[in-house]
């Protein structure tokens, strides 16, 4: 016997061995009440079940093949026969419904027979299954055994987003996160029906996106991060990486080059854009607005140009953040001829403009997109000046604040933000003049001053981001803390399941 077979052998051994702990097979879901997050606008649950085993078939429409696909394999790693498109039994179809008006909305209708979910696209399939995932049991997450069939209950769910725009930002430049570190991400956020990735690619600490015309950035200027512990950089094929990866789970990825600020990185790659001529070091601290880019000099466009260009031509998305925060150390006249003559550059190139609430202060115009983090002056010029608002306030959603007094990792500049203060406040009530139509979103921010592994970010990121999404999905009348806790707390398998390092707050009566 050679060395491969006898691995697969006793893989299999421990494989069959490790069933006994497990049993899917045995398992009953009994559904109590409505507990899957964010939550569904209508769900409703009779009495009976519908059988998923290997005489099930899984059809529909090709435009949602994407998501037939990922079904099919999602529920054949916990069955024991693969499930495909020619079983004899009952059927899980995927249809067209031309009638929701919204690309992510679904219908889930569970039969004996037939299990449907329609939607007048693949976004709104996909989403469809997140919603199944969380119907049928944890277990199914990583069964280490595997089942013959599986039940789910007669539900009928329709389901549609309250926010276009449900996002999640990594900094990777105060640390440095791999291609497959940021699919992991990417894996957890789909769970939750986040939509929108934006990676904050470049700060003092380090310029993590590969620019073929200015090739020091990457190959001088990633080689910093804080402490130097975790630097790096992605190629522009990796960005692509990424990008396709997060397209295949509907979420859109926005690059942020931030300027004119938080750019020492850049400045030490190329003596040339600073005013005078001389090239600072790499920082490796966490102090904010001491950089600037030199505002006055052409070469300073040129470059902003090149670099955008590189950027537009790799993004499939609509956006690209430019940054302005916390530019401190550009002259507020300078601080606006810049910001108004770069987002014209982005648009130039094809894409939108997206910049942080510093930004209001310059000419923006009607339908700019504008993301406020904690200045509520800001955030109410903007809405004055008819901005789309992205929410994320730094006292609420800021995942790399820490929850507590007792937290090891995260900063505390904006006080604690504990599980409830990150899921318990309404959007419309925030900030005095800033509500309704004009608010695109929600976006939660994790920033990495603090944070070196995928186990910090998991723990920054879980629970609170659950909270955030169900917020940007589903928040309304009927939201409250009360009932979302009970709610939150029946997720603690799954996450276990999925190895998701979360913090187990005591707010939370984990089952
Ligand atoms: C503020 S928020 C920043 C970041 C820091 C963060 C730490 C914003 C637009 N700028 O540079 O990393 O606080 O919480």
């Amino acid at each position: 016997m050679n060395i491969l077979k006898v691995s697969i052998l006793l893989f299999t051994i421990l494989f069959i061995g490790s069933c006994t702990e497990t049993k899917v097979e045995e398992l009953k879901y009994i559904p109590t009440e409505i507990d899957i997050i964010p939550r569904p606008i209508i769900m409703e649950v009779a009495d009976g079940f519908f059988e998923i085993n290997s005489n099930t078939k899984i059809i529909g429409n090709s435009e949602m093949m994407n998501s037939i696909n990922i079904l099919r394999a999602y529920l054949s790693k916990g069955l024991k026969e693969n499930i495909g498109d020619n079983g004899v039994g009952n059927t899980i179809i995927f249809l067209t419904d031309d009638e929701l008006n919204n690309d992510e909305a679904y219908r889930i209708e569970v039969g004996k027979d037939v299990l449907s979910i329609k939607a007048s696209s693949d976004k709104g399939a996909f989403y469809a299954i997140q919603t199944l995932r969380q119907i049928i049991p944890a277990e199914m997450e990583n069964s280490t055994c595997k089942t013959n069939s599986l039940e789910v209950p007669y539900y009928k769910i329709y389901d549609s987003p309250r926010y276009e725009y449900r996002g999640f930002m990594l900094d990777v430049a105060r640390h440095f996160y791999t291609v497959a570190e940021v699919k992991r991400v990417i894996d957890l956020l789909t769970i939750y029906k986040i939509n929108t990735l934006h990676m904050h690619l470049t700060d003092d600490q380090g310029w993590r996106i590969e620019i073929k015309s200015w090739p020091a950035l990457t190959l001088y200027g990633s080689t910093s991060s804080v402490n130097s512990e975790r630097h790096g950089f992605y190629t522009q094929d990796e960005f692509l990486e990424i990008q396709a990866y997060a397209l295949k789970h509907h979420i859109e990825l926005i690059p942020e080059i931030d300027m004119p600020g938080h750019t020492n990185a850049a400045l030490a790659s190329y003596p040339i854009l600073n005013c005078n001529g001389e090239a600072p070091e790499l920082y490796t601290g966490v102090e904010v607005g001491f950089s600037s880019l030199c505002v006055a000099k052409d070469t300073t466009y040129a470059f902003i140009n090149d670099v955008l260009r590189e950027i537009a031509a790799i993004t499939t998305g609509r956006y690209i953040h430019i940054g302005g925060d916390e530019s401190h150390s550009t002259a507020t006249a300078d601080y606006i001829t810049f910001i108004n003559r770069v987002r014209k550059m982005v648009r130039d190139n094809g894409k939108e403009p997206i910049g942080w609430d510093e930004i209001a202060n310059a000419e923006i115009e009607k339908g700019a997109i504008v993301q406020y983090w904690g200045d509520v002056k800001n955030a109410q010029l903007a809405a004055k000046k008819k901005a789309r608002i992205i929410m994320s306030p730094a006292d609420r959603i800021y995942l790399d604040i820490k929850y507590n007094d007792s937290t090891k990792l995260g900063l505390k500049w904006a006080g604690f933000n504990d599980v409830k203060d990150a899921y318990d406040w309404k959007v419309d009530n925030l900030v005095e003049g800033v509500y309704g139509d004009m608010i695109m979103g929600i976006e939660a921010p994790l920033w990495t001053e603090t944070i070196t592994s995928v186990d910090d970010i998991e723990y920054m990121m879980f629970p609170r981001i659950i909270g955030v999404a169900e917020i940007a999905w589903s928040d309304g009348g009927g939201r409250n803390w009360e009932n979302y806790k009970v709610r939150l707390a029946k997720q603690k398998l799954r996450l276990e399941k999925l190895g998701v390092n979360f913090y187990k707050s005591d707010l939370v009566e984990w089952k």
